[in-house]
């Protein structure tokens, strides 16, 4: 498996593809597939339709990964939040607004909510091919909470971000959501999971002595717990907008893997964040979305400027839904050299 390897740390000519979000609304097959279901979450615990859209971009795009189908917002859900996907809106979740709102979650559920997740990825590991690897992931903590208190999507999230700096209850929410994920990830790697993800989209959000608290050590502790039960799976973080922290984060986490946002500079990153850890990345979505040659052309620059490291081809975030099918095509023989 060759992004395996990668992600253990060998070198090679041509790195393994996948892109974030490559299951979606991008792909004719998935849209057509999207209107047999009752809602998006409908198609989360739906485990033979979910493990078709998996397995839908390898199909078309030869990718060296599968990402689970499923969504950052299932962990709430399966703690007992309401939460709904509201079409051409995005989630909407009932906030939690009280220390008494906590105690409303509930661990136990989690294993039960979740079954049909992992029967997903389980039907997806019998029908992918033997050297194609397959993604877990969950939210991390602190994005995970910014969506339960702010009730939604938002730029600033600032709701959340007052409530951590204010709130004693935040920090029983945080250590809650790092037990969840726990449990949550060791149950998709139990059900066939290679490796998994920490999507941890709103890291940039942080000052610096929050971002210690709310994304290092959270992130620390999921990271030291998953691997005392599978030291073998490595694990990817993906700290959006860390910025001059991703170095730090990279290194005091554990995580084997590093997503790079596409506001990184490439040098900048091969030099910075440590030899030890895998790069993931950088495609400017927009970039991929607008012009497929200039995509292909940045594809060309961000594998030279790499070659020397380990490291995964990737978008610098996820894959929007209005990007040409041309266009990945375009990139995806840019990066292996066609
Ligand atoms: O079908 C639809 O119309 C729903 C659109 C959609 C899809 C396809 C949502 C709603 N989620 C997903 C799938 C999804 N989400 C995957 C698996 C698919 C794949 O990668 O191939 C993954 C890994 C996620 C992760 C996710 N969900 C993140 C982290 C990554 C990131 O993009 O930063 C976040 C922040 C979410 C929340 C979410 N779910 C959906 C939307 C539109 C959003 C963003 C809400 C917002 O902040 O505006």
């Amino acid at each position: 498996m060759k992004m395996l390897e990668t992600l253990r740390g060998r070198k090679s000519d041509i790195p393994p593809i996948w892109f974030m979000r490559q299951a979606g609304r991008y792909l004719p097959e998935y849209r057509e597939l999207r209107r047999s279901c009752n809602g998006f979450l409908d198609l989360c615990y739906s485990p033979e339709k979910a493990a078709e859209v998996t397995l839908q971009p390898v199909r078309r795009f030869g990718m060296d990964a599968a990402i689970l189908f499923s969504d950052i917002l299932v962990l709430p859900h399966a703690l007992g939040m309401e939460v709904r996907f509201v079409e051409g809106e995005g989630p909407k979740l009932t906030p939690l607004a009280h220390a008494d709102d906590l105690a409303k979650l509930d661990l136990k559920k989690i294993e039960a909510h979740c079954t049909p997740v992992y029967e997903t990825v389980m039907n997806v590991h019998a029908s992918l091919p033997k050297e194609t690897m397959l993604i877990g992931f969950c939210g991390a903590p602190w994005t995970v909470a910014c969506y339960m208190i702010e009730g939604g999507g938002s730029k600033e999230f600032a709701k959340a971000r007052q409530t951590a700096i204010r709130e004693k209850w935040f920090a029983d929410l945080m250590d809650l959501l790092v037990e969840g994920s726990v449990d949550y990830l060791l149950g998709q790697i139990a059900a066939g999971a290679h490796t998994v993800q920490v999507f941890d989209s709103w890291a940039g959000l942080l000052p610096p002595e929050e971002f210690e608290r709310w994304v290092i050590a959270p992130t620390r502790e999921i990271v030291a717990r998953v691997k005392a039960q599978a030291p073998a799976v490595p694990i990817i973080g993906f700290a959006k907008g860390a910025g001059m922290q991703l170095p730090y984060y990279a290194q005091a986490t554990g995580v084997d893997a590093v997503g790079i946002d596409f506001t990184m500079p490439l040098e900048w990153a091969a030099k910075h964040i440590p030899e030890n850890i895998v790069l993931q990345g950088n495609l400017d979505p927009c970039l991929l979305a607008a012009d497929g040659k200039k995509a292909a052309a940045q594809a060309r620059k961000i594998c030279k400027a790499w070659k020397d490291r380990a490291f995964v081809f990737n978008l610098g975030h996820g894959i929007l839904p209005n990007t040409p099918i041309a266009h990945v095509e375009a990139v995806l023989a840019a990066v292996r050299g066609a």
